[in-house]
């Protein structure tokens, strides 16, 4: 029997990158969007690629264009839309809120309705988040927790959430959300908060930086590994209804402790490097988010296997071994 077809929104993001892992690794084909802008050259996508030829196909769309969008569906004629793209940083969402609203509000409306004028019985995959909760009344968050965003960012994703919702109840569309806890790998980008902090560690250690300057280290996050996080998103969609599943560790650490531990690792005290610096405070920022994922261990099986500290050792390691090749490509 021949393998299923899925298409990835946002495929060259951090998700994507290990979701195509996991989907090439349980026989599918995977069906990738990407902006007609994109630097492929040397990234995880293209190794990929090339390490299953054939099996990754890539395609220029937007989220922006309702045809570009048509088109992708057209081209790649999924079992499965994992949707993950668009524009997901929060202190950005504040710099950029009308962008922030076109692609990752607009963008999910744009996209879910090209999947039901096609008619196609497509599961769909919606990538929420544990932003959506806001400064949480209750603490661990739980499917029920009142939703009440803070931010442009967490008001978009909860257009998107609610759109599913609604999608799923009018047009009987297999559409889930995972309401997904920070997430962190060696992939992240550079301007999150964990991986700008163990590459701090990793350069000042290496005498290629001085200092790290960040914005509010009180925060705290419940910080999950994004191989686990992204194996719940295929869990998700395989279940045979489609439902709504909070994703966490159940764990929150403040981004002091992250500092503490990455610089540690690398034999440094953080505070003789870290400063605090009015441009990386946000307007408004949550103090702190835990999630119940409960009901994802109790319906898909899912629960999480990387715990914080090995988090940030696999990440700073990850750190300390680019700068080290980094240094030598210079040498
Ligand atoms: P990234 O920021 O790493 O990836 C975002 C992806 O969206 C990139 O591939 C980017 O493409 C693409 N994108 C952005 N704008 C557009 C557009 N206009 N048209 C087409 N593609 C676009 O995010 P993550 O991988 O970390 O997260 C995946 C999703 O999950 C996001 O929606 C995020 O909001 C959500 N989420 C993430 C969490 C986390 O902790 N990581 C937690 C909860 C939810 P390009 O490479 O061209 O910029
Ligand atoms: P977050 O992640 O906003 O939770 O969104 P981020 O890593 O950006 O911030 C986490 C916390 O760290 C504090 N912080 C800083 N953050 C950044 N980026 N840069 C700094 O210099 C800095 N200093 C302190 C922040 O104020 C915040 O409290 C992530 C994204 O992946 C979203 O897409 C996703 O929906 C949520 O996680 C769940």
């Amino acid at each position: 029997m021949p393998g299923k077809t899925a298409l990835i929104t946002g495929i060259t993001g951090q998700d994507g990158g290990y979701l195509t892992d996991l989907l090439l690794q349980e026989g599918y084909t995977v069906h990738g969007m990407i902006r007609p802008t994109a630097a492929l050259h040397g990234t995880r996508i293209e190794a990929l690629g090339r390490a299953h030829p054939g099996r990754v196909l890539l395609h220029n769309a937007d989220l922006t264009d309702t045809s570009s969008l048509a088109a992708l569906m057209e081209k790649s004629e999924p079992d499965e839309v994992y949707h993950l793209a668009g524009q997901s940083h929060v202190q950005v969402s504040f710099d950029l809120p009308e962008y922030t609203g076109e692609t990752t509000a607009l963008g999910t409306l744009r996209l879910l309705e090209v999947i039901r004028r096609r008619g196609d019985s497509v599961r769909f995959y919606q990538a929420a988040t544990s932003e959506m909760f806001g400064e949480p009344e209750t603490s661990p968050q739980t499917e029920t927790t009142p939703l009440n965003p803070v931010n442009p960012y967490a008001a978009a994703k909860l257009y998107a959430f609610s759109l599913v919702g609604a999608y799923r109840r009018a047009y009987g569309l297999h559409a889930s959300c995972g309401i997904l806890f920070n997430h962190e790998s060696p992939f992240r980008g550079p301007n999150y908060v964990t991986r700008k902090i163990v590459r701090a560690a990793a350069e000042i250690a290496a005498g290629r930086a001085t200092e790290l300057v960040l914005g509010n280290l009180e925060a705290r996050r419940d910080w999950g590994f994004a191989g686990d996080y992204v194996r719940a998103m295929f869990l998700v969609v395989q279940a045979d209804t489609s439902d709504d599943y909070v994703i966490a560790t159940g764990e929150s650490h403040s981004v002091r402790e992250f500092c503490e531990q990455a610089f540690t690792r690398v034999g440094l005290d953080y505070r003789d490097y870290v400063r605090q610096d009015p441009e990386f405070f946000r307007p408004v920022d949550i103090t702190e988010t835990r999630g119940d994922a409960t009901k994802a261990r109790e319906r898909l099986g899912w629960s999480p296997t990387v715990a914080f500290p090995e988090l940030v050792r696999m990440m700073v390691d990850a750190e300390v071994e680019r700068v080290a090749d980094s240094c030598l490509e210079t040498a």
